[in-house]
């Protein structure tokens, strides 16, 4: 059994397809796992917790509760588009919130885990903006608005944040593999899972002259993905696989 990571589902009623693909990975492959960790960004935007009355979040949490169920711990670190996540989206949903970096120990092995935000240093703009809407007076102010106007301006932040990326330098948004590494040296481990770039890839680097692994996980869209870690070691792995394909084909679903 492994542990299954995957983060950056941006989740919203607009993407039909890849909520699908996650709903089938929750009823597929995540029943199989030790411990299911979403690494944030499960959706594409979260308004406040008194938003789960929403059918399109309802469903997502009643599909997380359905594994929660069958004995798969499962747990949540928050991204940039989902940290007003709370406790009662986590009880509904039946996982543990962790906070944002987590030092997890699974198969034996210490694992860093991070949304991988806060390692993209070089961009100063957005650090800004995270320190301010991180703090909690701006959570407390925010969260005591009406939801509507909550989502009102989310959307605007969006719309403003779409329009910077484009202006932005594509390395500017990479994450800083000297933070990657500090973040590593700070809890002495050998290990780190991170998000939030849309760039899956395993990054072998040094700290202090010793071997270390940075795993990058994928974001969903057309095809998703997730990253399997046990004694043998982390693998990333496309979903759905082509088995996956073949065998909806042959029970005639689609
Ligand atoms: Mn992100």
């Amino acid at each position: 059994m492994a542990a299954l990571f995957v983060s950056d589902l941006h989740l919203c009623p607009g993407r039909p397809r890849t909520c699908r693909l996650f709903l089938e990975f929750l009823s597929g492959p995540a029943r199989q796992a030790e411990s299911l960790y979403i690494l944030g960004d499960l959706f594409e935007y979260w308004a406040g917790d008194d938003d789960l009355d929403d059918p399109f979040n309802a469903a997502i949490c009643a599909a997380l509760r359905a594994l929660s169920d069958t004995g798969v711990p499962l747990f949540f670190m928050a991204g940039n588009r989902d940290f007003l996540i709370g406790e009662t989206f986590a009880r509904a949903a039946g996982l543990t919130l962790l906070p944002d970096p987590a030092l997890i120990e699974t198969a034996g092995a210490a694992i860093l885990l991070t949304h991988g935000d806060t390692l993209c240093t070089d961009d100063d703009a957005y650090q800004t903006f995270r320190a301010e809407v991180r703090a909690p007076a701006w959570r407390q102010a925010f969260l005591s608005l009406p939801l509507a106007e909550r989502k009102a301006r989310i959307e605007a932040l969006r719309l403003q944040s779409e329009t910077e990326k484009r202006g932005k330098p594509m390395a500017i948004m990479d994450a800083n593999p000297a933070a990657a590494a500090e973040m590593l040296a700070a809890y002495g481990c050998k290990r780190l899972i991170h998000g939030h770039t849309h760039r899956p890839a395993w990054h072998d680097i040094k700290v202090d002259g010793q071997p270390r692994e940075r795993w990058v996980l994928p974001d969903w869209h057309e095809s998703g993905g997730y990253l399997a870690c046990d004694a043998a070691g982390c693998r990333l792995l496309n979903w759905p696989t082509a088995a996956s394909v073949q065998q909806k084909k042959k029970s005639g679903k689609n």
